[in-house]
């Protein structure tokens, strides 16, 4: 048995606020990446540029692997499939926003000492697969069924004890429509990439990221809640550290800058000259559906409403908005926030918890524009 490892999921500790980033969480943050914000002006994340989060190692999954999934437990009929069997089914393609519930910890005080995100944990793909609610009708689901529980292929010490990574869902959610969960094997149109999942894995269009489980090799459907580590130690929201905490589901709206002008290398502030300047961006959420977004360039004390585009028909996906600035010498400071069709909106002071999950503050984003004719 391993010594215990730190986890990119519940912090062991919180940083102090002077703290600077420790081992634990370079060792996360260079295995794992986010997307380049430049890359929110496509609709759909170029190969390599959405994000990656993988808490234990890349298992090596050789081309010609047949990979046998097993559907099993309140079931009538236990399924052994491969991916031959699962390309037999009714193809569905959906795209998805995809966001890690820890998206924006570091920004946070105290610090959650974790996998250090600012904002940029998200990336929206096209994924193709078979519905799941057809593989649980194919095995029947049991009266009693209360979780389907999915195992993915790799595994690691928490806490002192060696495990698989899983995850379960509700049933209803599991076998629901509204999202269509799927078991996906391909990525934009090719197999999925080993770091997100190849063969295999689940994607739960809406919820969080801990829920799309990767190098999917099990799903059981179970007549308890699954109480696993991932489940009820880790993605819970916690003032302290004793408490049970409400569970990590769905994706709270958030909205993004594309960040404008071009940036100062060393302090990362955006650079803009006089004049126009078109904001744009993307907006998304898991919750209810997006009902507008607001820009502000005084640093939060006016809003105004930026153009939404339409979903194009996808739900799950962000969608782009745009506004036009005129920019004016001196230091700016741009926010957008998303709010949804029920009025939940994004939050200037923080919202704090033990994880850092759920964590939508405003984005904040320094520019300082030029006099005219000054060079950047
Ligand atoms: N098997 C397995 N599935 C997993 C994980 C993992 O470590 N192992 N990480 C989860 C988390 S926390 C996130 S945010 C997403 C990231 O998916 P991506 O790397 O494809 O963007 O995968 C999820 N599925
Ligand atoms: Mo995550």
């Amino acid at each position: 048995m391993g010594q215990r490892l730190a986890d990119a999921s519940t912090p062991a500790r919180l940083a102090a606020p002077d703290e600077g980033i420790g081992r634990d969480e370079l060792a996360l943050a260079t295995r794992n990446h986010g997307l380049p914000l430049e890359a929110l002006r496509y609709d759909v994340t170029p190969p390599g540029l959405h994000y990656v989060l993988t808490h234990y190692d890349i298992p090596y999954v050789p081309d010609d692997t047949p990979w046998p999934l097993a559907v099993a437990g309140r079931v009538a009929r236990p399924l052994h499939l491969d991916l031959a069997d699962l390309r037999a089914f009714p193809a569905v393609t959906t795209r998805v926003t995809l966001e890690c519930a820890g998206n924006g910890r570091a920004l946070l005080t105290p610090r959650p000492v974790s996998q250090p995100w600012l904002v940029e944990a998200v990336g929206t793909a096209e994924w193709t697969g078979v519905p799941l609610r057809l593989l649980l009708a194919e095995a029947g689901v049991e009266p009693d069924a209360v979780d389907v529980l999915f195992t993915g292929a790799d595994h690691g010490v928490e806490r002192g004890v060696e495990q698989d990574y899983q995850r379960s869902l509700p049933a209803d959610v599991a076998m629901g429509t509204e999202p269509e969960v799927l078991v996906a094997y391909a990525m934009n149109g090719a197999p999925l990439p080993p770091q997100h999942g190849r063969p295999l894995r689940l994607v739960v269009p809406g919820w969080y990221g801990m829920a799309h489980v990767k190098w999917l090799r099990e799903i059981a459907v179970t007549d308890v809640p699954f109480t696993g580590f991932q489940q009820s130690v880790a993605y819970r929201l916690r003032q302290e550290s004793g408490e049970k905490g409400e569970p990590v589901t769905r994706i709270a709206p958030r909205a993004l800058l594309l960040p404008p002008g071009f940036p100062d290398f060393m302090s990362r502030t955006r650079v803009v000259r006089p004049g126009p300047v078109p904001l744009e961006g993307r907006a998304w959420s898991g919750q209810g559906p997006l009902a507008g977004v607001e820009v502000s360039t005084d640093a939060g004390r006016t809003w105004h409403e930026a153009e939404l585009e339409p979903d194009g028909g996808w739900r799950w996906a962000w969608r782009r908005w745009h506004y036009d600035w005129t920019a004016t010498p001196g230091e700016h400071e741009l926010s957008a926030r998303a709010t949804d069709a029920e009025g939940r909106t994004q939050p200037l002071e923080q919202p704090w918890n033990r994880g850092g999950f759920v964590n939508n503050l405003v984005q904040r984003v320094p520019v300082l524009c030029l006099e005219p004719g000054e060079e950047g």
